[in-house]
């Protein structure tokens, strides 16, 4: 991106920047506009089984099923609550790490968010 390098350059040895235009030099590099990911529950089943996002996305969990089912995690740190069939909840993932979860009403299934940094 020649552009945005041109500016930086210009911020560093410029000298004419406002405060406002070097504070948004400063801050654009770091910007992570959180972004919403799915993980569908099909047939008993979270897909996809690792999901990996940055911290500060959010997570869908949509179930299909007929059956009810939860994404709870493994310390209940958050939990989506009883899903009926096409009910959905997001949760959003501030820290970074892997948090894995599992459904209350079948035990058995199981996955993972790994959350990283930006
Ligand atoms: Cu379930």
């Amino acid at each position: 991106m020649p552009a945005l390098r041109e500016a930086v350059r210009s911020a560093c040895f410029g000298g004419t920047l406002t405060g406002a235009a070097l504070a948004f030099l400063i801050a654009a590099p770091a910007a992570h506009a959180g972004e919403n990911h799915q993980v569908v529950i099909e047939r008993f089943v979270f897909s996809p089984a690792t999901l990996t996002i940055t911290r500060g996305d959010t997570v869908e969990f949509v179930n299909t099923d007929p059956a009810p089912h939860t994404a709870t995690e493994d310390d209940t740190l958050w939990d989506t609550g009883e899903l009926k069939k096409g009910q959905s909840a997001r949760i959003e993932f501030p820290d970074a790490g892997t948090s894995t979860y599992y459904c209350v009403f079948h035990p058995n299934m199981k996955a993972e968010i790994v959350v990283i940094e930006n």
